[in-house]
């Protein structure tokens, strides 16, 4: 996938990810990002994935308002109706 050159946020449909959670791209500028997409997936288990490989600190807490997303930590996803396109971070460079 293409890298973000210039958004200093993690966004749900572009390479840019914020892996420690403070709320900025911390690989802006890379020429290359590796991804995983998975499209189509449940709200439910976008969750526990993020939770699994983020931990909860990066995900979205439990109890939360259907369709918030997570942008933070190496899953990410902006859930609509019930479903996402996950991205999972895997390296860059
Ligand atoms: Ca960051
Ligand atoms: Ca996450």
């Amino acid at each position: 996938m293409a890298a973000n050159f210039d958004g200093n946020t993690a966004l749900a449909s572009d390479g840019a990810f914020d892996l420690d959670g403070d709320g900025k791209n911390d690989v802006q500028g890379s020429p290359c990002v590796i991804e995983a997409v998975i499209p189509g997936v449940t709200e439910a288990d976008a969750r526990i994935l993020s939770d699994r490989l983020d931990g909860a600190s990066l995900s979205i807490a439990s109890g939360a308002a259907a369709n918030t997303a997570d942008l933070k930590g190496r899953v990410k996803y902006a859930p609509s109706g019930g479903t996402a396109n996950v991205y999972i971070y895997l390296t860059h460079h």
